[in-house]
């Protein structure tokens, strides 16, 4: 790496915690559009893992990892072992005050710290010019972009359109743990952020009903247990009751033990651009 920076090569990094899929490989191919380099690495980072979540569980298959990141173009990559990592006597963490005190903050004590912590190193290891985190970890994305920021890291923060399956649930490692059935009901949770949209679309200002609204398509799979749903403002993730200017809908469940989250942007002001362009024409 070190002589691809003296050749005057730009790095694009993809963190990723493996058992990639097409919302990984997007980023891929973004970093591969705007660096000469494209490094992934792939690392499940004990960290960002509470006592009660997946950590020994969480899918790892570095055959396929391997095969699918030279498909999609990865130039490098970093395979990292913990003790490479974490070796005994580590002391040093990462933490961004304030952007980690709702949405998954609130459930997941702790989990932000881990994840600046190994993003910082992996800062700090690769030193690439971009980066590249995906928006179905809104939350995430934003604390990384405010650690660069306020650490002066000089690396550029690229966050990229969530990827889909067909019935419109977000692509996650974590997908494998369900059963045919949870798989099927878990469509439920793209489904009430539509709903939302939709609402918002109409004009809808108050949150609160538009997240009741939510609760009622939800509640309809007995299988989905909701951890949260919220709608926060997007610049500093505070929960806002009525809609004015932009705001993310944001929401993790439990579909039997596996948790899943999603996420949606809205910008009322540019649905009403487009109504009264509607209204010229
Ligand atoms: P992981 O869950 O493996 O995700 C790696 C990156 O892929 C993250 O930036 C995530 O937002 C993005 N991603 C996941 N699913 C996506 C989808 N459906 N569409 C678009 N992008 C998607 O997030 C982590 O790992 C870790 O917390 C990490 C940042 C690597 C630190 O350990």
């Amino acid at each position: 790496m070190k002589i691809m920076r003296k050749e005057g090569k730009s790095i694009g990094l993809v963190p990723t915690m493996g058992y990639l899929h097409e919302g990984h490989l997007s980023l891929v191919r973004a970093a591969k559009k705007h660096n000469d380099v494209a490094v992934m690495s792939v690392f499940v980072n004990p960290l960002q893992f509470g006592p009660n979540d997946d950590l020994a569980k969480y899918p790892r298959d570095f055959k396929r990892d391997e095969e699918k990141a030279r498909l999609a173009g990865v130039d490098v990559l970093f395979y990292p072992s913990e003790k490479e990592i974490y070796p005994s006597g580590y002391s040093t963490y990462v933490e961004v005050k304030g952007l980690g005190d709702t949405l998954c903050g609130s459930s997941r004590p702790g989990h932000f710290k881990g994840v600046t912590t190994i993003v910082a190193k992996l800062f700090g290891i690769v030193k690439p010019d971009m980066a590249y985190f995906g928006q179905k970890d809104v939350q995430q994305a934003a604390i990384i972009k405010k650690m660069t920021e306020d650490l002066n890291m000089g690396i550029e923060i690229k966050i990229m359109p969530i990827v889909r399956e067909k019935d419109g649930l977000a692509m996650s490692s974590r997908n494998i743990y369900l059963s045919e059935t949870e798989r099927k009901d878990a469509s439920i949770l793209h489904q009430s952020l539509s709903t939302a949209e939709s609402m918002v679309n109409q004009g809808e200002k108050d949150a609160r009903k538009i997240i009741k609204a939510m609760e009622l398509l939800i509640r309809q799979k007995p299988s989905v247990k909701i951890d949260y749903i919220s709608i926060v403002d997007k610049r500093f993730l505070k929960e806002v009751s009525s809609i004015s200017g932009e705001v993310l809908i944001a929401l993790a469940v439990f579909i039997g033990k596996t948790r899943l989250i999603d996420n949606i942007a809205i910008d009322p002001a540019a649905v009403k651009t487009e109504k009264s362009f509607a209204r010229k024409a």
